[in-house]
Parts: C-alpha cells; sequence; structure tokens
C-alpha cells in the first residue's frame, strides 16, 4: 500500500526518516515513535497519520448511535485512582447503585430512538458482583434485544472474578452468556508502573489489563483499548503503553479500537495534587496523541476520537490527523461530566453529520463491529449498507 505524503509536508527534518517509513508501509519503531511525540512539526505528523487514514479508511468517517449508563459510582478505588471524580465510598454524600428498574429507566430512553449500543461501566462496586450484571445484562437484553452491550472495563472484570473467586475467563463467559458483546477500552490509564503508583496505586497493573483483554480475545470477545494522557506521564510512557496495545494486537487481533482520553484536571485529587485544576489537554496535544496513535498502532483500523473530552470542533478538527471514527451521540455521560467536562451531555444525530460533512467527509452510522449501517451521502441523503 503506497502512501502519498508530499515532501513539503513534513518541515521538521527529524521527522523526515519517520516520513520514509510510513510512505513505504514499514512498521515504526519506539524510537520513531517517540521522535513523532517530541517533534513540533504537529502538521507533518497529522499530514502523516491522515495520508495513512485514508488509505485504510477512504473518506468515510463512522459513528455509533449508543447510550452511556453508569449503574454504580461506589468504587473500593476512590481514594486511590487521584485523577476520578466519580467514585465515591459507599457511605459518602453522593454515592449511589441503580437497581435493576433505575437501569432498565435509562435504558428505555433507547425503547423509541435511534440508540443500538449501551456502553455500561462503573466503579469496582464490593455490592456489585457477577449475579449483578448479569441479572442487569439478561433483562436488557430481554426488553431491548436490539441493542448491543458493550459493558465493563478489564479493571470490573478483574474485580468481579476476585469478589466471586473466579478466573477472569469464567467471569467473562458468564457475562456473555448474560448478554455482554464486547468490552470498552478503560482502565488503562498509562500502563507505566510509575505512573500507576502516582495516579492509580491499587488498580490493576498494566500486564493484567493486557491480560484481561487477551482472555477476552481468546474467547471472541472484541473489545477496545484507551490511553489516559496529559497528567503526570512522560513521553517514553506514552510509547511503552502503545507499545504493549500493538502487542496484544499483533497476538489476536481482538482490539477494534483505539481511544486516547485527554486527563480532565477539574474535581479530583491529582488536580489539585498538579495545580492543575481548570488547566485541561492542549488541543496541539490531543491531535498528536490521535495522530500518533493512528501512526504507531498499525494493526489497528480503527482510532476513535472522544468529543466529550477534547470539545466536539477539536474531534473534527482530528478528522484530518488520523481520525476515522468519532463517539456517537452519547445520550447521558457522567464521569467527565464529575471531572469538569464542559462539553454537552449528548449529540444530535444532526450536529454529528453536521460536523463530520463540514470536515469534507462522508458521515456513516456504523453497529459496534464497525460494519456500516447506512451512509449519509453529500446530498444529505442516506443509503442503507449493501
Ligand atoms: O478509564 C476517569 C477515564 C475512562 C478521568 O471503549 C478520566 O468505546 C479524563 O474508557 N479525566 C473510562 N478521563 C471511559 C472510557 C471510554 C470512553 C469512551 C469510549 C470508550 C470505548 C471507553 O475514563 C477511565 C479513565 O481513563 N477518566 N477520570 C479524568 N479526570
Ligand atoms: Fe474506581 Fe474507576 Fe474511578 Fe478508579 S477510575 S476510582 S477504578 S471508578
Amino acid at each position: 500500500m503506497a502512501i502519498e505524503i508530499p515532501e513539503a509536508f513534513v518541515r521538521d527534518p527529524a521527522l523526515r526518516p519517520v516520513a520514509e517509513k510510513v510512505r513505504a508501509g514499514e512498521r515504526l519503531t519506539d524510537r520513531d515513535a517517540l521522535t513523532l511525540f517530541e517533534s513540533p512539526d504537529l502538521l507533518g505528523i497529522g499530514a502523516m497519520a491522515d495520508a495513512v487514514n485514508r488509505a485504510k479508511n477512504g473518506d468515510v468517517v463512522t459513528f455509533a448511535a449508543n447510550q452511556h449508563i453508569n449503574p454504580t459510582n461506589i468504587c473500593v478505588l476512590r481514594k486511590t485512582c487521584t485523577f476520578c471524580g466519580y467514585a465515591r465510598l459507599p457511605k459518602e454524600a453522593g454515592a449511589y447503585r441503580y437497581t435493576m428498574d433505575q437501569v432498565m429507566a435509562e435504558a428505555n430512553l433507547a425503547r423509541n430512538g435511534l440508540t443500538r449500543e449501551f456502553h455500561i461501566v462503573g466503579g469496582l462496586d464490593m455490592g456489585a458482583g457477577l449475579a449483578y450484571y448479569t441479572e442487569m445484562f439478561r433483562t436488557l437484553k430481554r426488553e431491548l434485544p436490539h441493542v448491543h452491550i458493550k459493558a465493563l472495563t478489564a479493571v470490573e472484570i478483574a474485580h468481579i472474578a476476585r469478589i466471586e473467586k473466579l478466573s477472569w475467563t469464567e467471569v467473562l463467559v458468564a457475562l456473555r452468556e448474560a448478554g455482554l458483546d464486547t468490552l470498552p477500552g478503560g482502565g488503562a490509564e498509562t500502563f507505566s508502573a510509575a505512573v500507576r503508583e502516582q495516579i492509580a496505586d491499587k488498580k490493576l497493573g498494566g500486564a493484567d489489563f493486557i491480560g484481561v483483554h487477551r482472555a477476552a480475545h481468546a474467547l471472541g470477545i472484541r473489545s477496545n483499548c484507551t490511553m489516559l494522557y496529559g497528567h503526570v506521564e512522560t513521553l517514553a510512557d506514552r510509547v511503552e503503553h502503545l507499545a504493549m496495545l500493538r502487542q496484544l494486537q499483533d497476538e489476536t487481533g481482538g482490539f477494534l479500537a483505539y481511544i486516547p482520553l485527554a486527563y480532565h484536571p477539574d474535581d479530583n485529587e491529582l488536580g489539585k495534587q498538579l495545580g492543575r485544576e481548570g488547566v485541561s489537554s492542549t488541543g496541539y496535544d490531543d491531535l498528536r496523541n490521535l495522530a500518533v496513535g493512528r501512526l504507531y498502532l498499525d494493526n489497528f483500523q480503527h482510532i476513535k476520537s472522544h468529543w466529550i473530552m477534547v470539545t466536539p470542533f477539536l474531534s473534527q478538527t482530528a478528522l484530518a490527523f488520523g481520525v476515522n471514527d468519532m463517539e456517537g451521540t452519547v445520550v447521558q455521560e457522567k464521569i467527565y461530566h464529575a471531572v469538569g467536562a464542559q462539553t454537552p451531555q449528548g449529540m444530535s444525530l444532526e450536529a454529528l453529520l453536521r460536523l463530520i460533512r463540514g470536515a469534507r467527509r462522508i458521515p456513516a452510522e456504523r453497529d459496534s463491529f464497525y460494519r456500516i449501517l447506512r451512509r449519509f451521502d453529500a446530498t444529505g441523503e442516506e443509503a442503507e449498507a449493501a
């Protein structure tokens, strides 16, 4: 696959050898990824990432009509994940755990709407074990069988396994029987042990996070992956993290998409410690993380931008920096809105289409496995996928 990148687009001499490899379709090394993170030539990096993305995905930009449900914010790691503003201790003000009726009341918003996917994540709640989730998924599948269930991060799977004294695989099998379809990519944070010690001490380590996803992939359960950036990690930590993701993808091919997540510093302990309240990630770094993900993760088809964290306008701009997928029409979002996200709670279909068309791309609704369901051509016409 020849990748066209005009010489003039890459102005930083340090990037030229990397650009040569990209043109030749050669795999980038960890050193190349570091060079990309270090270079000031954002437009050069973006041009490379855009060329690679167009070769892989053409002009189509996908989104899914999904709805977030966060069933519990009670979490045993409340005091040690210092970046999290969402979790509560069981007796703390604001703590909640939904009953099945409350889950259904939220899920029912999907009944007559467009929603085709529930994205379900929450805290590590001692009161929410395997039976809580199997009942939830069975009920959801019974009532709304057309909706895909993307639920529970690797960290939650490991938590359920620990409290139930089961293996990760046993938990995954039981959840799949109850209706689980895929795993979301959260909980990864940054894998480096030094970073975890500072921001997520006691959380499932990087190797085990990869281990849970490996176990899921072995069962045929596909998953996403993420990286939380813009806190205390070094550029080398980012590369180490991406290297672990790329390696598992080489092994299993089970990842659907990579989603870099921008750290939000408001209303969490880490933000106070760093004196960063009100000072979020920068647009430059947001675009760079997406573009480097596209270039280094050569075995990933999809790079997703999460507009809730980086704003809809930046997500739109990211479509020229290697991104081919946008977080969809999220109906309600609690996790980032607990830590200062100023973005809207949800986005209408019209607003999403306008953003994607404004970037001169073709919007297409996809299912949770990235199969195109309908394309929205330039004239505004919808076309069902063949
Ligand atoms: O793992 C928590 C992050 C993640 C903060 O798989 C924070 O399709 C920023 O992973 N600032 C959960 N981020 C959400 C997630 C996700 C989102 C969208 C799509 C998918 C997918 C997955 O939220 C956590 C953590 O990294 N988070 N606190 C914060 N202060
Ligand atoms: Fe709990 Fe997840 Fe928040 Fe950590 S990030 S405190 S595991 S909800």
